[in-house]
């Protein structure tokens, strides 16, 4: 791969895009890259994604303005499908995706950390939706997510004045969760990854498919997916360790990670 580096750490994977001469701007050949990426991941041992950029500046600027700027309408629009997919397919991964934004999180690059679970930040991001400046409109989910993260009046007052926003105000609106100096920011997502894949990995795989899913019906229909869900961690053996070391008041037990299992 080019443009993309992947390292596991115990549990974790961690996928960085790796282009930092562009600002990690998405061309075609990062989006190829990350969806292979995302194919190769060992969902057997692998319990928690980081997605983060390289570099100290930017996380990611936003699709390639350069490699955009010829494309015909048809190019444009497998541009979009391309991104889109690969962007669902973080949004909809099995386990959860904690964003960890390092600098500049502009147009696809908002929009990518809107895809993943989680967002959290270095002191020196800075996020935006400029593409009505560039006489386009968010292509990447960024009119649906960022009215689904931050409430639909902040969101278009950003998609329409194209401003970008510091990390304060982003953790402000609800965008990000939390903001940390930036040489604290990897060890804060590794730190909240571990803490996730230190949990019984079938129940948080359940918890994020029933969020996600829930979010797209009405109550009645989300409680019916909630229910399922839930019946269906009962009998696996994360179950029967975690009530059964909690009912033998096994303190020690209940902190040891119980072995993943493939159903
Ligand atoms: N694309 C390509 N190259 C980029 C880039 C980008 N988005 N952002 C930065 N770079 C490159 C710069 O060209 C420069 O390259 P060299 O000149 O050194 O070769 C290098 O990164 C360093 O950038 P700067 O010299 O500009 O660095 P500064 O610190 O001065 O400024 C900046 C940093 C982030 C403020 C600035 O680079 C900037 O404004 N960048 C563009 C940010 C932006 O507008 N992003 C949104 C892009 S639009 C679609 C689906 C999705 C999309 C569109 C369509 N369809 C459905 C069809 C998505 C659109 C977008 O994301």
């Amino acid at each position: 791969m080019e443009f993309i580096t992947f390292e596991q750490q115990d549990f974790v994977g961690i996928i960085t895009i790796n282009r930092p001469k562009a600002l990690n701007a998405l061309n075609s050949s990062v989006l190829e890259e990350l969806d292979k990426t995302l194919d190769q991941v060992d969902l057997s041992n692998t319990r928690c994604l980081i997605l983060t950029g390289a570099g100290d500046k930017s996380f990611v600027a936003g699709a390639d303005i350069g490699e955009m700027s010829t494309l015909t309408k048809a190019e444009g629009e497998a541009f979009g499908k391309k991104g889109n997919d690969v962007f669902r397919k973080l949004e909809t991964f099995p386990i959860p995706v904690i964003a960890a934004i390092n600098g500049f999180a502009l147009g696809g690059g908002c929009e990518i950390a809107m895809s993943c679970d989680i967002r959290i930040c270095s002191d020196n991001a800075i996020f935006g939706q400029p593409e009505v400046g560039l006489g386009i409109t968010p292509g990447f989910g960024g009119t649906q997510r960022l009215a689904r993260t931050v409430g639909v009046g902040m969101a278009k007052q950003m998609i329409y004045t194209g401003r970008n926003i510091k990390s304060d105000e982003a953790f402000r609106i609800g965008l990000v969760n939390a903001v940390y100096p930036q040489e604290e920011l990897m060890d804060a997502a590794k730190k909240l990854a571990s803490t996730i894949s230190m949990n019984a990995p079938i129940a948080v795989r359940n918890c994020k498919k029933a969020i996600n899913d829930g979010l797209q019906v009405d109550m009645d229909a989300a409680i019916v997916i909630e229910e399922k869900l839930f019946g269906d961690c009962f009998e696996t053996e994360d179950q029967k360790a975690g009530m059964g070391n909690f009912l033998e008041k096994d303190k020690e037990k209940k902190l040891k990670v119980v072995p993943f299992q493939n159903k």
